[in-house]
């Protein structure tokens, strides 16, 4: 993690430009801003719930967040600089400089983005996050923020930005960070980018008894660049599905609220799972691609319970009582830095 000085901090534009410049703070800040919620999630999230062992950190199901991020749109910062006619690509270079284990030249953080993505008005450098100038660990001063793509493509400690004309090939998008794609012409490679589909139940959880009677479910579904339009759970492991109800907005890039009240009959075993379609109509698949290998773990992850023979009291179909369920849920995890299931895994790099 850089330690970056705003006082000596500049981000230079350069490459296939008229006007290669340097920005101060203080020019950058002189810019227009735009607000944008997103999801955010790592593409190697869930990693560790994998059949077959994936190389990387071992993730559990947290490595994703919701967040509202500002920042100067980067249209405008690329426009001051004026593009060449053959600029194909935007690369973004971080301030971090290390090794992986199969790289062991010391390399910066580096990451490029197609020219639609770079000229979204939603792609931002970004310079606060809910409202507060970033956390070191989150990029600060300025960290690029590519709402809808994986977290990869934000990147952090941003102090360089090249305007390039054929498509970039660095370590985080070749060696790392790809996945393999069937074709006409057999199987490609094709470079992390936009988030899938996915959801992730937060109560109950693994192991937890349910009662007879009202039980209640909650979670949050995301879509990448798409909202969700639509949540089905499962309780027999995908054989039949119901419609859970959304809560709050459903907007692009951003997760979704959805609860579920099902009333338990009799005791047993469920298998649940949950899975989103998105306002494109993506759906979530039921089983992991093996040609995403580590990255782009999406599936619906079964969530095994039982159904006790006891009745619950609590009226589960109290609409206030869910939010302040998920209010209170939201409060007590909100400042924790690190609210995830992460094991490391000895020298194998990310
Ligand atoms: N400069 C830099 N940016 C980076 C990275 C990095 O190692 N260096 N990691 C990327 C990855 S893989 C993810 S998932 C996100 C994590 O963002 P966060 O630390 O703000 O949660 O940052 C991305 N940006
Ligand atoms: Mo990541």
């Amino acid at each position: 993690m850089p330690a970056l000085d705003l006082a000596a901090w500049h981000l230079t534009v350069e490459g296939r430009v008229k006007k290669r410049r340097e920005w101060t703070w203080e020019e950058l800040m002189d810019l227009p801003e735009r607000t944008v919620f997103a999801t955010v999630e790592c593409a190697g999230n869930g990693r560790s719930f994998l059949a077959e062992r994936q190389a990387g950190v071992q993730w559990g199901a947290g490595a994703v967040g919701h967040a509202e991020w500002t920042g100067v749109p980067l249209k405008l910062v690329l426009e001051r600089s004026d593009m060449e006619p053959d600029a194909v690509e935007v690369l973004f270079e971080g301030a971090d400089v290390g090794t992986e284990p199969d790289h062991p030249a010391p390399m910066p953080f580096e990451r490029s983005l197609p020219l639609t993505k770079a000229l979204h008005p939603d792609t931002l450098p970004a310079s606060r996050m809910n409202g507060e100038v970033l956390d070191p660990i989150h990029g600060y001063p300025l960290r690029l923020f590519v709402p809808g793509w994986y977290g990869v493509a934000s990147v952090k400690w941003l102090r360089r930005i090249e305007v390039v004309n054929k498509p970039f090939r660095g370590y985080f998008q070749s060696v790392k960070y790809t996945v393999q794609r069937q074709t006409e012409r057999g199987v490609d490679t094709e470079i992390v980018g936009p988030m899938m589909p996915k959801s992730e139940i937060i109560r109950p959880r693994a192991g937890d008894v349910l009662g007879l009677g009202g039980n209640r479910f909650f979670g949050v579904s995301w879509a990448g660049e798409d909202s969700v339009s639509r949540v089905e759970v499962s309780k027999d492991g995908g054989s039949s599905w119901s419609d859970a109800t959304l809560i709050g907005p459903q907007a692009a890039y951003s997760w979704t609220l959805w609860e579920y009240l099902w009333e338990a009959k009799s005791p047993g075993d469920l298998t649940v799972l949950v899975r989103a379609t998105s306002s494109r109509g993506r759906v979530q698949p039921t089983n992991h691609d093996a040609l995403n290998g580590g990255y782009l773990i999406h599936h619906s992850r079964p969530l095994h319970l039982r159904v006790a023979d006891v009745h619950r009291t609590a009226d589960y179909a109290d609409a206030q009582t869910i939010m302040y369920d998920m209010n209170a849920y939201a409060e007590e995890k909100m400042r924790l830095p690190l609210d995830v299931e992460m094991e490391f895994s000895g020298g194998e790099g990310i």
